[in-house]
């Protein structure tokens, strides 16, 4: 032992400063920056490996996580895949969505090992009242749980449980897996309780944020993860509104937004819409990364059910076009009969298929075996 780490063990007050990213983290930084840098932009899937629209890995058995509908359609898996952490808090076996946390922790790895990268968001329950995240009862959630308020030590557990998973997802040799994490999204909306639009101030937003840095990364030295924010553009995504609940430059690596394409009986003007939302919000993103020096990505994106049999060729290419995005993620497709149509991306056989096919042979666009 040397005389430092030994007068640090005896000082038990002496602690080691958490460099900023772990190496594994630092690399991932790297190849994200080259990946951003090249124009192109990786295909994104939330719960690819868990489920898709007729498959679920609870139910078929499937669980070496080789399944997921982007491969069945397109040949490849997505460079990307996104796994939802809601109600880990509960300490359950199950998240929100009815995944087996085991099964998120063994599918993240097995992505992570095909060479893929993984990212997480986690729609946590409301702390105040029990309740899920789209409990916007009161405005006094977030102040409630930051230091001295009276649900702190309540939230600062559940944080503890999500910060055991994350230590437990480990790869092959011992180091804690790189991955991106995006919490408190959407936060530009009020229809979350972390919600600046009436439901926390900017303040307490910044504050949750630094908070949830602090203990997972000071606390709980959790430096593989990379953060990302995402603001809803609905309500807009004006670069004043994001300036102002920006948690600061040295707690925050991704700027994301979340745009979703609405529904409308003239699907074509619909995806038309959509492409003008897209391209004029990636402006503003794309000066925000400039401004912060940050990579800049689409967290969520899609259009339920996905009316336009063009959708990805007339909508995703387009809005995309000449801007330098990490990924775009289409949200989930979701197997159970309760959410039948909830679908975000393709599947075999699903109208839009073919389209979709074509849109993932683009030369800027990145399947898992582009990325490698
Ligand atoms: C929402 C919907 C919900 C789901 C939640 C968390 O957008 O897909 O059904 O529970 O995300 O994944």
């Amino acid at each position: 032992m040397t005389i430092s780490a030994l007068s640090c063990a005896i000082l038990s007050s002496c602690k080691q400063e958490t460099p900023r990213h772990s190496p594994e983290a630092q690399a991932l930084m790297d190849r994200l920056e080259k990946i951003a840098q090249s124009g192109a932009h990786m295909v994104a899937h939330q719960d690819a490996l868990m489920y898709g629209t007729y498959w679920n890995v609870n139910i078929d058995g499937t669980q070496d996580f080789t399944r997921s509908d982007v491969l069945s359609v397109a040949g490849d898996y997505p460079a990307v895949v996104g796994f939802e952490l809601g109600e880990i808090e509960l300490q359950g076996e199950y998240s929100l969505d009815s995944v087996k946390f085991d099964y998120i922790r063994e599918a993240s790895l097995a992505h992570y090992n095909r060479g893929g990268i993984v990212t997480y968001s986690w729609h946590c329950r409301n702390p105040l009242t029990g309740d899920t995240a789209w409990d916007v009862s009161s405005d006094q959630v977030v102040k409630s749980i930051l230091p001295g308020g009276a649900e702190h030590e309540k939230f600062m557990g559940w944080m503890g449980t999500l910060a055991d998973f994350f230590l437990s997802v480990k790869t092959e040799d011992g180091a804690l897996m790189p991955f991106i994490f995006r919490p408190w999204h959407e936060h530009s909306g009020g229809w979350f309780w972390w919600g600046i639009d009436g439901k926390c101030t900017n303040e307490d937003y910044i504050a949750l944020w630094r908070m949830s840095y602090d203990y997972l990364v000071g606390e709980r030295g959790l430096n593989n993860m990379l953060w990302a924010i995402s603001p809803d553009v609905r309500n807009c995504l004006d670069g004043d509104m994001v300036q102002a609940s920006y948690p600061g430059d040295d707690v925050v690596d991704i700027i994301g937004m979340d745009c979703y394409c609405w529904k409308g009986d003239d699907v074509k003007a619909v995806t038309a819409d959509y492409v003008k939302k897209m391209r004029a919000s990636l402006e503003v993103l794309t000066e925000l990364g400039k401004k912060h020096g940050k990579m800049i990505t689409v967290a969520e994106t899609g259009a339920e059910g996905v009316p336009n049999d063009k959708f990805w060729t007339e909508g995703l290419a387009e809005s995309l076009k000449g801007f330098n995005v990490l990924y775009a993620l289409t949200w989930r497709n979701a197997s159970d009969e309760a959410h039948r149509g909830h679908y975000f991306c393709t599947y075999p056989g699903e109208a839009s298929s073919e389209d979709f096919k074509a849109y993932t042979q683009m030369d800027n666009v990145l399947l898992l075996n582009d990325i490698k």
